[in-house]
């Protein structure tokens, strides 16, 4: 089955190369995107994320035709958010689809792949570095084939946090957004980033360029593969409540040691988002 796994996993890292060729190429063509938006006015959608999730999931069915898919596109066109035993893929044609609109340089091709609901690879592909990050299950993480470790800082007082603000901006949400972000900022840390995905953000932290991640509101696509990158380069994942990471929680807490993860879980003011797993079609 490992074989499998591995010809599934290779499948994954070509579909994602692909793909950001057709990014790019999105992004040299002049004429303007059409820009759509699903759950709010700046939750932003374009034909190149659905043309590029229908590439995605058209060649993986070729190869294994018995697989099930999550997509974000899918979803939001009404396909069912359900996460079962059966091999899945879990698909962000485009993380970072703000970005791309605006060609703000950090857009990401995540593929995630699970088993008994359990990760078995992760993908993340950052179109415009060339960058190409991935992970199987206990064989390490690896950026364009160089092994990948989290950094050993252990002083929250000496870290980069990675934050972002979301595309949700109905007030209550946005002052508890800005309550984590001046606890955060306070302690104080060096410095709070935000690439603009979550899945560049994830494997930024596998990286070691920034100690922890941390977000409410993403769904389990932007985070699925960077969830085991992360943890195959040595990080920890908890949930923002503190307790252990949950992909269908919208809730996400990357780090590169527990004592991070934990130390900044106290300064998070956590709400809990329509769970991916309880939302009704078209969320
Ligand atoms: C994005 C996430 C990011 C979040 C944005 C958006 P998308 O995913 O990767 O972390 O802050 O609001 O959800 O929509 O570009 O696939």
């Amino acid at each position: 089955m490992a074989d499998l796994w591995q010809n599934a996993m290779d499948h994954a890292v070509s579909a994602a190369r692909h793909a950001g060729e057709v990014v790019r190429e999105a992004l040299r063509d002049d004429r303007k995107q059409t820009v759509m938006t699903k759950s709010s006015s700046v939750d932003l959608v374009t034909q190149t994320d659905q043309k590029v999730e229908k590439l995605i999931i058209q060649s993986v069915k070729e190869k294994f035709p018995t697989h099930s898919f999550i997509g974000e596109e899918s979803v939001s066109a009404g396909e069912p958010l359900l996460l079962t035993d059966a091999p899945t893929w879990i698909i962000d044609p485009i993380d970072g689809t703000t970005n791309f609109v605006h060609t703000f340089p950090f857009i990401a091709v995540s593929i995630g792949f699970s088993v008994n609901k359990q990760m078995e690879f992760g993908v993340v592909y950052s179109c415009l570095e060339d960058k190409m990050y991935t992970a199987r299950r206990g064989r390490g993480a690896f950026c364009n084939g160089e092994p990948l470790q989290v950094s050993h800082q252990e002083d929250i007082n000496q870290s980069i946090i990675a934050a972002e603000f979301g595309s949700t901006r109905d007030a209550e949400t946005v002052d508890k957004i800005f309550i984590s972000l001046r606890r955060v900022l306070s302690l104080p840390v060096h410095g709070i980033r935000g690439a603009g995905t979550a899945a560049i953000n994830m494997c930024l932290v596998a990286s070691g360029c920034v100690e922890a991640y941390y977000e409410i509101g993403i769904h389990v696509w932007d985070v699925a593969a960077g969830s085991l990158i992360v943890s195959e380069a040595g990080g920890v994942l908890l949930d923002t409540d503190g307790g252990p990471a949950d992909l269908m929680s919208r809730r996400i807490v990357a780090a590169n040691r527990r004592i991070i993860a934990e130390r900044l879980v106290k300064e998070i003011e956590t709400f809990s988002p329509i769970r991916d797993d309880a939302a009704p079609a078209n969320q």
